[in-house]
């Protein structure tokens, strides 16, 4: 990961004409204090995200909880885009899978898709709940492979964070 960015940086710099970066993929862990099927509530809801997602502002979707559904996220001011446009790849009742790709909006991340698991656990003796996010996209033009991991991770990470003080507040 790092040779390849450094000498993609290095090719750039020098002009010569080095294949693009390859896109980028990572993942996120968060443990939480609430039961699986009050995570899994927040995390289905494709037509809901900003029940939990701090940076969405509105969602509007256009069919239902269908796969191939596609949502219109508005998001709030401050970031590096207003608008993004998401297709349901994927919802999974009893596996607890979720899948979205964004195939639109004025932001960087092209063939930006994710995969959100949830799986119980105890944490204290009491049920918690595991949440995996991983994810890949490309690297944009002018970016590097660590920065755009970077970036996408720490949005990740405030979402999951997020998604844990509204589960473990419901919990309550
Ligand atoms: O919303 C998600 O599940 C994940 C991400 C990375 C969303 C990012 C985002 O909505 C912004 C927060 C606006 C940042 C998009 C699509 C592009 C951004 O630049």
């Amino acid at each position: 990961m790092e040779a390849v960015s450094y000498l993609n940086r290095r090719n750039r710099m020098q002009g010569s004409h080095q294949p693009t970066e390859h896109p980028c993929s990572s993942s996120v862990v968060k443990h939480i204090r609430a039961p699986v099927d009050i995570v899994w509530s927040l995390v289905r809801r494709f037509d809901q995200p900003q029940r939990y997602k701090p940076f969405v502002s509105t969602c509007i979707v256009k069919g239902d909880l269908k796969i191939g559904s596609v949502r219109e996220v508005n998001v709030r001011s401050g970031l590096p885009a207003t608008t993004s446009t998401e297709r349901l790849e994927l919802l999974d009742d009893e596996k607890h899978i979720l899948g979205i790709k964004i195939v639109g909006g004025d932001h960087r991340l092209k063939n930006y898709s994710s995969i959100l698991t949830v799986h119980p656990e105890i944490i204290d003796g009491r049920p918690g709940t595991v949440v995996t996010e991983s994810f890949v996209v490309d690297v944009p033009q002018g970016n590097t492979q660590d920065e755009t991991c970077y970036f996408v991770k720490a949005l990740i990470n405030c979402n999951l964070k997020s998604l844990a003080d509204v589960s473990e507040r419901m919990a309550m």
